[in-house]
């Protein structure tokens, strides 16, 4: 009889919870805040499209869920972190950040993570956007010239850090070895005229023992969190001059904004604009008017703001000295009329 009942008690509440689970999407404290993410992905696999900062792969739109596979390949290579300046960087697709991965919520992704048979250590992958121990980072870890997979189900829509995971992890962050993964709500995002991609991420870094004119990771700096540079996309004026991003006056922009860290939180803001929508943190709450968004080390957001006369907009971490001392700056140029009912010089 108490089996019985007990039975009667469980069955009941899992299908009042279903119920529950099919009508609301989670707004409740202690709910997950999704039901799409049981779907079925259908259909052969794909290769999904990954893109280099500042641009983003084409939005979702509204599909069902998928098979996607990702390609990663984990490389140690030298780039330029300042004119001038090589540096030592480790890499996802030789890019710092690394490619921009954008999937459904429901998808089921295969990570694919090679490890270039030139590196000397070990790298993997932890996706923030993963259910699942490490976000992949143990079923992923390869040695040189190896590749490994692991596949999972995105569950949670949201703009995610990925980021290798092998020790000693700040120095593989410090590296440059991160990026993003956006996980799109069923539906898709709102369209928007421009979306970009752009990463902070803080540099710490000593003359190199081994290479005449080559940087390298100075860990004392990096425990001390005292960077030498704290850049946006990997280079000190990556965003300025043929770098900046772009819109028309009237355009609707959307930032995907990640940082890498590995250390320090940013004060994201752009001069002479006031951000309509921020996705905190990258996930589902939407606020409004807001100035400068915090994102923290290994965490992201998404800004949204139209543009109404035409100038360069300058991006910052508003913490002014990593901007302006330190590399945390971007421009966005924004072309067309002028509307002096918004702005003008002068006064009525
Ligand atoms: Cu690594």
């Amino acid at each position: 009889m108490t089996n019985k009942l007990t039975l009667f008690v469980l069955a009941a509440s899992l299908v009042f919870g279903a119920c529950k689970s099919n009508t609301e999407r989670g707004n409740s404290p202690g709910e997950r805040p999704s039901v799409i993410k049981m779907e079925e992905a259908k259909g052969q696999p794909e290769e999904a499209e990954i893109t280099a900062a500042p641009h983003v792969p084409a939005p979702i739109g509204n599909r069902g869920p998928k098979k996607l596979i990702v390609k990663l390949l984990t490389t140690e290579i030298e780039g330029e972190i300042a004119d001038g300046k090589k540096y030592t960087f480790w890499t996802f697709n030789d890019i710092v950040p690394g490619s921009f991965i954008r999937v459904r919520e429901g998808d089921e992704v295969e990570v694919r993570l090679k490890n270039d048979a030139s590196s000397v250590l070990p790298h993997n992958i932890d996706l923030h956007a993963v259910n699942g121990p490490g976000g992949g980072a143990e079923a992923t870890s390869a040695v040189p010239g190896k590749e490994e997979t692991f596949t999972f189900k995105a569950m949670n829509p949201g703009l995610y850090v990925y980021h290798c995971a092998a020790p000693p992890v700040p120095m593989h962050i410090g590296n440059g070895m991160y990026g993003l993964i956006l996980v799109e709500p069923a539906g898709g995002l709102k369209p928007v005229d421009r979306e970009y991609y752009i990463m902070q991420g803080d540099f710490y870094t000593k003359t190199s023992a081994i290479k005449e004119g080559l940087l390298e990771f100075d860990n004392d700096k990096a425990v001390a969190e005292n960077p030498d540079y704290v850049l946006f996309n990997g280079k000190k004026g990556s965003m300025l001059g043929t770098g900046m991003i772009e819109a028309k006056v009237g355009e609707t922009v959307r930032l995907f904004v990640g940082n890498g860290g590995p250390n320090l939180t940013s004060s994201f803001h752009v001069i002479g604009e006031i951000f309509d929508n921020v996705y905190l943190e990258g996930g589902s709450s939407v606020t409004h008017n807001v100035q400068t968004t915090m994102i923290p080390a290994g965490g992201s957001a998404i800004v949204e703001f139209t543009v109404d006369v035409p100038g360069e907009y300058v991006l910052v971490d508003h913490s002014l000295s990593r901007a302006f001392n330190k590399g945390a700056i971007g421009k966005l140029k924004v072309i067309g009329e002028k509307n002096p009912k918004i702005f003008k010089k002068g006064g009525f």
